[in-house]
């Protein structure tokens, strides 16, 4: 499938290239919990019967360790940590580190809707388009509270903090053209939070710069 936007059945189109990397991690951890998560139960209910308690065998036997198995329970666990968390820091550094050539918008959270600030000047709120197969890097911040910018399906949140600046990048796939995806804040900021959801339209980039430039007749016409 490559870097296409793909939909699966319960996690929402995969809008990047990351979201796919993300979503793939994803699964790994998954089936690695869930293995471990089945091997627990199965000795445990196994030991249950096996060891239980009987006419014959009335006191349970005394164990004092092993150290083999407790330096396998522990190291194996441990090295599957770190390369989990290996994996995670290296997405986390990629999403925040953009590639040279990158339109930068400018994201202000208040309470309680989104802001979006583009190089030309154009000023819009809530709903906002994106230029598809563009290195996007959405630059960060907050005017009053602490706001969470979390775009579903680019599988990436980020805090908007007042007084500093926080951004991640994305290059949105050129197949999700067209397409509409909700931006809400994942940060709990105050009673209009629920209602604070942001629109992202994916465009080409042509009817990108079409509608930034009707943005700006707009914003002169209104002033
Ligand atoms: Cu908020």
């Amino acid at each position: 499938m490559g870097n296409q936007a793909t939909h699966t059945s319960w996690l929402p189109i995969e809008l990047t290239p990351m979201a796919h990397d993300v979503d793939t991690l994803f699964y790994i951890m998954l089936g690695i919990v869930t293995f471990f998560f089945v091997l627990v139960e199965v000795l445990l209910i196994t030991f249950l019967i096996r060891y239980r308690r009987t006419r014959t065998n009335r006191v349970g036997a005394n164990v004092h360790g092993s150290n083999l198995l407790e330096t396998i329970w522990t190291a194996v666990p441990a090295i599957i940590l770190v390369f989990m968390g290996a994996f995670s820091i290296h997405y986390v550094y990629a999403l925040q580190v953009p590639p040279a050539q990158k339109y930068v918008i400018q994201v202000t959270g208040h309470e309680w809707y989104w802001e979006f600030k583009y190089p030309n000047g154009v000023d819009v709120q809530t709903t906002f388009e994106v230029p598809a197969g563009q290195n996007v890097l959405f630059d960060i911040t907050s005017a009053d509270v602490i706001h969470g910018f979390y775009i579903p399906a680019v599988r990436v949140q980020q805090d908007a903090l007042p007084g500093r600046r926080t951004q991640f990048w994305m290059n949105a796939s050129t197949d999700s053209i067209g397409q509409t995806f909700p931006v809400p804040c994942d940060q709990f900021c105050g009673p209009g939070h629920p209602a604070m959801v942001a629109y992202m339209k994916v465009v080409s980039e042509d009817e990108f710069n079409r509608w930034l430039n009707a943005q700006l007749q707009k914003q002169k016409a209104g002033s």
